[in-house]
């Protein structure tokens, strides 16, 4: 449903995206909650902007408590490492557990519950990569309308770019699944990959405004779409549309509501009794398609499978640069998107790489003749060698 914001509102959420500071957005964000009416296709929005609010409110008094000296608890970390995931789940699933067996991280593990308080990050190596685990508070039921801790857990989520849904076969685990699935819709995140993805990115540079759609746009056209961004004084962007999307997804990219993290289900002790049949009920939940691994942290049995799971759900590949001369690639493979190019490649080095872009040569297991001059729309996988060519 179409939110229909007056042109007030509107022009209200873009005084708020200029905010530079949490105070003045905070600001903004309540003269902009004023001004939106209350009807059935606000509510989701409006829901968003409480979050929000909630969520700078607390920023703000952490600020003022750590400058008061009085620490203060650390809710965002720095990413460090390929990826930064969330460990996510109820009290007592093992997330400590967890973090201990497979990071050289050190938490609190006991038999009861709510033990960890802050976030702990701990780095964990698959291959020539390392991912930076982070295991979050536990998820309580009603976090994502709470205005305080269960709201910065998935705040936590929203920042990172996967999570680890974990739950507990010596428990109800298809219950738990369900908690933080509800908690996570809720909060406006989603694990399963959305029919359409709307990217808009602000430029400041008065090239104005771009649109590319490379999937279909539903019920309008690109004039709408067009009109809405205007509304919104969103004059200077590039945007581009994969999939199949409606007005309303345009939209929810402007107020960056709906997010999508990829996800997978890590189900801890495996080793209990009535793991076996939890496990079962666990794959037959209806409505999640996420890989589901189970595991012991008492016995490791599974841990081994873990960063492979995490590389294959985040959709991403590792290339290896050469430079034209030199006998060996570098050790440390830039990070990319699975089913980007070498155009993508070139513009991850330097903005400017690919205006000078001449040819790439490529070394593949799985080209007949290896290594081959391509151009810059060939198709990256994994591990490939690239060494780039300047014009
Ligand atoms: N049987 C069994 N018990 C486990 C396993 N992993 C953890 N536990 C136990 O489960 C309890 C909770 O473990 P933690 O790792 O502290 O759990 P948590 O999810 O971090 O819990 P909180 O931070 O308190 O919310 C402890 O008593 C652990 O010893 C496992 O693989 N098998
Ligand atoms: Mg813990």
């Amino acid at each position: 449903m179409p939110t229909n914001l007056p042109v007030v509102a509107k022009k209200k959420w873009y005084e708020a995206s200029l905010a530079r500071t949490p105070q003045e957005k905070l600001l903004k964000l309540q003269e902009f909650s004023s001004l939106i009416p209350k009807h059935k296709g606000t509510e989701k929005l409006r829901a968003q902007i409480r979050r929000q609010i909630s969520l700078l409110n607390k920023e703000i008094e952490e600020k003022r408590r750590r400058r008061a000296g009085r620490g203060g608890s650390r809710f965002f970390f720095e990413k460090e490492g390929a990826a930064q995931i969330i460990i996510l789940g109820p009290t007592k699933v093992g997330r400590s557990s967890l973090l201990t067996s497979v990071t050289n991280a050190k938490t609190e593990i006991s038999y009861y519950p709510f033990t960890t308080r802050e976030p702990v990050p701990g780095m964990l190596r698959f291959e020539d990569l390392q991912f930076q685990l982070v295991e979050a508070p536990a998820l309580v039921e009603g976090a994502a309308e709470s205005g305080s801790g269960g709201l910065q857990t998935l705040g936590l989520a929203r920042n990172a770019d996967g999570i680890i849904i974990m739950v507990d076969l010596s428990e109800n685990a298809p219950r738990q699944l369900r908690l933080v699935l509800e908690e996570l819709e809720k909060a406006r995140i989603l694990v399963q990959k959305p029919r359409a993805k709307v990217e808009i990115e602000r430029k400041h540079v008065g090239a104005g405004l771009r649109i590319i759609v490379l999937g279909k746009l539903l019920d309008c056209n690109l004039r709408d779409v067009e009109n809405l961004l205007k509304g919104y004084r969103i004059l200077d962007a590039a945007v581009r549309i994969t999939g199949e999307a409606t007005i309303e997804d345009v939209e929810d990219a402007i107020f960056e509501s709906t997010i999508y993290r990829p996800a997978i289900v890590i189900a801890n002790k495996a080793d209990s009794p009535q793991a076996g049949t939890m496990l079962q009920q666990l794959n037959e939940f209806h409505g999640v398609r996420l890989p589901i691994i189970p595991v012991s942290c008492y016995t490791g049995k599974g841990l081994e499978r873990l960063g492979g799971e995490i590389f294959k759900a985040l959709g991403i590949i590792r290339i290896y640069t050469k430079e034209p001369g030199d006998r060996q690639p570098s050790n440390n493979p830039f990070i990319l998107k699975r089913g980007s190019t070498v155009a993508g490649l070139a513009k991850q080095i330097h903005s400017d790489f690919i205006r000078r872009f001449a040819y790439a040569r490529v070394w593949a297991k799985r080209l007949a003749f290896s290594p081959r001059n391509v151009g810059s729309s060939f198709v990256l996988e994994d591990k490939d060698v690239v060494e780039l060519h300047m014009k």
